[in-house]
C-alpha cells in the first residue's frame, strides 16, 4: 500500500507533536498544496506565457521571473488561512508578514519559494525550500538559530517532483505520483554516505576562495572527485543527500560573506544534512549554531558527507597534510 505525504505526517506528528494534534499536518499540507500548484505551473512553463520575467525586481535586487511571483503568491494563499500560522517569512518579501499574534502555539514557516528561478528558462531543476519553529509566545523573538527548526525541507522540481522533509526524526522523500495527484514515499530514512565522489562549487570564483577552501579542493581533484555544479542550490544539495560528497558556497569577492541566505536556504538544508548523517558549517562553526540577525542574511554554506567535511575542517585548521 502507498504512504502518502499526509499519512507519514500524522504519524510523525502523533509521534512527535501530541499538544499539536492536527496543527503541524494542517501546516505541511499546506506547503505540498503550494508546491502542486508550483509544479503545474513549471511543467507547464514552455506552454503558456510563463517564462521570463515579471518585469519587477524584488527585494533582493535580482529580476523576478514570473514563476517566482506566482510561486510566492502560492505558498501565501495556502498558509495565510491555517490556524496555526503566526508568522510568514518570504524571500520574495522584504518584510516578514505577521498573520495571526493572537496566542501562543503557532509557527513560523521561512521559506524561498523558488530557488533557482534563472534556471527556469532553460529547463533546469529549480525548488521550493521551507523551515518551520515553533512560536510558543506572540512575544518571542522571530530570528531563532537554526538548530530550534522543528521541521524543514524542500521540493525539487526535476524530472521527476520529489517533496523531502525532516521532523526531527530522520529524512523521508515522496515522489509526486500525478496519477494519483500525491506525493507518495518512495526515500523511507534517506542516509547521506559517509563519502562520495563529488564534489560542487562555482569554479569560476576559485580565484577568490580563502586559501584554504583552495587547498580543500586542489586535494579533491588530487583524489580524483569529479565535479558537478548545476548552479541551482536544491538540485546540487539532493545529489549531495543521495550521491554523498560535498557542495560549497565559500565567501567570494562579490560576495565575501557568501551568497546563500541564512534562514531559507542554508538553515533548511543544514537541518536535513544533519539528520541524514551530514553535517553543514559557514566555515568557522555549525550552521545550525548561528544566531541570526536579519531575516535575509547571506552566509557561507559548506556541506556534505561525514568524511568531506572532516577534511573540509582539516583544511580550515591548517591541518590538512
Ligand atoms: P552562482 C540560484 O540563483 C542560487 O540562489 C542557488 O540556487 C545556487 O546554488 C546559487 O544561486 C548559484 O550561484 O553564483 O554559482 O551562479
Amino acid at each position: 500500500m502507498i504512504v502518502t505525504v499526509q499519512q507519514h505526517i500524522l504519524q510523525q506528528q502523533s509521534d512527535l507533536f501530541p499538544e499539536a494534534r492536527g496543527r503541524f499536518s494542517s501546516l505541511l499540507s499546506g506547503i505540498t498544496l503550494a508546491t502542486k500548484m508550483i509544479q503545474a505551473k513549471i511543467r507547464r512553463a514552455g506552454l503558456v506565457d510563463i517564462l521570463g520575467t515579471a518585469g519587477e525586481v524584488n527585494v533582493q535586487g535580482e529580476t523576478q521571473q514570473k514563476l517566482d511571483v506566482f510561486a510566492n503568491q502560492a505558498l501565501l494563499h495556502c498558509l495565510s488561512p491555517r490556524e496555526s500560522v503566526a508568522v510568514l517569512v518570504s524571500e520574495e518579501n522584504e518584510q516578514p508578514l505577521t498573520i495571526d499574534r493572537s496566542e501562543s502555539g503557532k509557527y513560523v514557516i521561512v521559506f524561498d519559494p523558488l530557488d533557482g528561478s534563472s534556471n527556469i528558462d532553460v529547463n533546469v531543476s529549480v525548488g521550493t525550500i521551507f523551515s518551520i519553529f515553533r512560536r510558543d509566545s506572540p512575544d518571542e523573538p522571530l530570528l531563532k538559530p537554526g538548530y530550534e527548526q522543528v521541521a524543514a525541507g524542500y521540493v525539487v522540481y526535476g524530472s521527476s517532483t520529489i517533496f523531502v522533509y525532516t521532523a526531527g526524526q530522520g529524512v523521508y522523500g515522496f515522489t509526486l505520483d500525478p496519477d494519483v495527484g500525491a506525493f507518495v514515499l518512495s526515500y523511507d530514512r534517506v542516509m547521506m554516505p559517509d563519502s562520495g565522489r563529488y564534489y560542487s562549487v562555482n569554479e569560476a570564483n576559485a580565484d577568490s576562495f580563502p586559501l584554504a577552501y583552495r587547498s580543500y579542493l586542489a586535494r579533491l581533484r588530487q583524489q580524483s572527485y569529479s565535479s558537478r555544479y548545476i548552479g541551482s542550490l536544491v538540485a546540487d544539495f539532493h545529489r549531495t543527500l543521495l550521491k554523498g560528497g560535498v557542495f560549497l558556497y565559500p565567501p567570494t569577492r562579490d560576495n565575501p560573506r557568501g551568497k546563500l541566505r541564512l534562514l531559507y536556504e542554508a538553515n533548511p538544508l543544514a537541518f536535513l544534512a544533519e539528520q541524514a548523517g551530514g553535517r553543514a558549517s559557514n566555515g568557522y562553526g555549525r550552521i545550525l549554531d548561528i544566531q541570526p540577525t536579519a531575516i535575509h542574511q547571506r552566509t557561507p554554506l559548506i556541506m556534505g558527507s561525514r568524511h568531506e567535511m572532516d577534511e573540509f575542517d582539516r583544511a580550515m585548521s591548517g591541518s590538512l597534510n
